[in-house]
């Protein structure tokens, strides 16, 4: 058994009796209320969901197992040359709540390795497909079909409840290992004729995509950086609630991770890093190559509103500050790219459309998240197909997702199952007061 499963196992035995308290205990005690806004108005804030592996602070951003995203990265070991830990240790991270070595975050590598084989009839289910087909429809096609191939659904009936998290950890790990290869094919076979570039198996998670995307150094540490920063965003968002809810049910981790992908491919959610990129560069089109002044940003950020549509890449369902994984990102262009002319008009854009939305009057958030400088960074370093920018949201999304899905096959969480009611009850609970 690797050191990552054995800890992890340890692990999830101290953790079962903190879950049977609360269920045994203190399974009365009212945590929260729930208005007529909140039920009408998408469950905003309702306290709902449990997980250990990330939480979203309003003000603060995400904390990855208690740590933010410097810390995170400040935390954990990097191989020597790279700027940013591997994959491979923060999934140890994310799963144990421990800093691995660097030998414990090479073993994980290995075992990746291992498992990262895709079948080939994965490559024929893409390759049979119409050419205009979304990238995210192929993710969410190739992830589906290799559900025949997984542990969890052939062999849980055979094994107690306790056991089914080793199940699909196995799952997991194996669909982990694969999305870089499917993910680079999905890009070559759009956009590079088909030319292929074969994995290999020296190089880590972000090394090998960047190796089998063609793009060369410090690109490896952009996917690490990026991978990391979109794995997990607590469990309310639309793709991890997704990936939860189907899991509930007893679904594998391709048929839960799959549903996950389907919801990250809507624009209010991870499409929203494409849509910036498109609404960038049509201003940038329109503004010409100089970088335009602050009242030129304002007028066109102004139409885009007066048109009826939102801004992409700003606002927030939960933060109410600028993104730290916007930050992040900030400052590694800031640090390898800052005479970039996109960066330059991000920053610009940047410097104007919080207090344009404040005007606006309607977003609860005027400041930017993720996605407004998403694309940038990859438009830098050649990835100019910016339909293709979800599908890698999504390899990163996975990280986070997996993670909470063994946990909880492991905590045995039930099937989630929340109660509707009708508008004629509202509005008699309304009436009422
Ligand atoms: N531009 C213009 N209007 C906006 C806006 C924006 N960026 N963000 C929110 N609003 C509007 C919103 O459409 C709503 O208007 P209506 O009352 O007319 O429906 C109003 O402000 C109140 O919305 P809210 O409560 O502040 O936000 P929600 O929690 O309903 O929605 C988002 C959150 C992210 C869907 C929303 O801010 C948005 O559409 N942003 C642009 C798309 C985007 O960047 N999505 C990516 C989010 C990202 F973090 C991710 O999931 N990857």
């Amino acid at each position: 058994m690797t050191i990552l499963k054995s800890l992890l196992e340890q692990k999830i035995s101290e953790h079962r009796p903190r879950t049977a308290r609360l269920l045994g205990e203190w399974s009365e005690v009212v945590v929260d209320a729930v208005t007529i806004g909140q039920i009408v108005g998408g469950a905003r804030d309702i306290h709902a969901l449990v997980t250990d592996i990330s939480y979203l602070d309003p003000q603060e951003g995400i904390r990855f197992r208690g740590k933010n995203i410097p810390e995170t990265f400040a935390a954990l070991p990097k191989a020597a040359g790279c700027e940013y830990p591997s994959v491979e240790a923060f999934w140890f991270f994310l799963l144990t709540g421990e800093v691995p070595s660097l030998a414990q975050a090479r073993e994980v590598q290995d075992d990746l390795s291992r498992r990262a084989a895709v079948p080939r009839y994965v490559f024929e289910v893409l390759r049979a497909q119409p050419e205009d087909t979304h990238p995210m429809t192929l993710l969410s096609m190739a992830v589906l079909c290799m559900q025949r191939e997984s542990a969890f659904a052939a062999r849980h009936r055979e094994v107690r409840k306790t056991q089914y998290w080793e199940l699909m950890y196995e799952d997991c790990c194996d669909l982990l290992a694969r999305l870089p290869e499917i993910a680079a094919f999905i890009y070559r076979l759009k956009y590079r004729q088909g030319d292929i570039i074969g994995a290999r198996s020296d190089l880590d998670f972000g090394a090998n995509f960047a190796h089998m995307m063609g793009i060369p150094r410090p690109y490896d540490d952009v996917a690490r950086m990026y991978f990391i920063l979109h794995s997990d965003h607590e469990s309310g968002n639309v793709s991890a609630h997704a990936t939860h809810l189907v899991a509930s049910a007893l679904s594998d981790a391709y048929y839960s991770f799959s549903a996950g992908l389907n919801g990250l491919a809507g624009p209010l959610h991870g499409l929203a890093n494409q849509e910036v990129l498109s609404w960038i560069l049509h201003f940038q089109q329109t503004l010409g190559d100089t970088l335009p002044d602050e009242d030129r940003v304002r007028e066109a950020l102004w139409e885009t509103l007066s048109a009826g549509q939102v801004i992409p890449g700003y606002g927030h369902a939960v933060l109410r500050r600028t993104d730290p994984r916007y930050t992040a990102q900030m400052e590694f262009c800031q640090r390898h790219m800052p005479d970039d002319p996109l960066f330059r008009l991000v920053n610009m854009i940047y410097r104007v459309a919080p207090r344009v939305l404040s005007e606006h009057g309607k977003t609860k958030n005027p400041w930017p998240n993720v996605d407004s400088h998403s694309g940038v960074v990859q438009w830098h370093y050649g990835l100019r197909e910016h339909d293709f920018y979800t599908v890698l949201f999504g390899v990163g999304r996975a990280i986070g997702v997996l993670a909470n899905i063994i946990w909880d096959r492991a905590l045995a969480y039930p099937i989630e199952r929340p109660k509707s009611v009708t508008t004629d009850m509202l509005e008699a609970w309304g009436r009422a007061g």
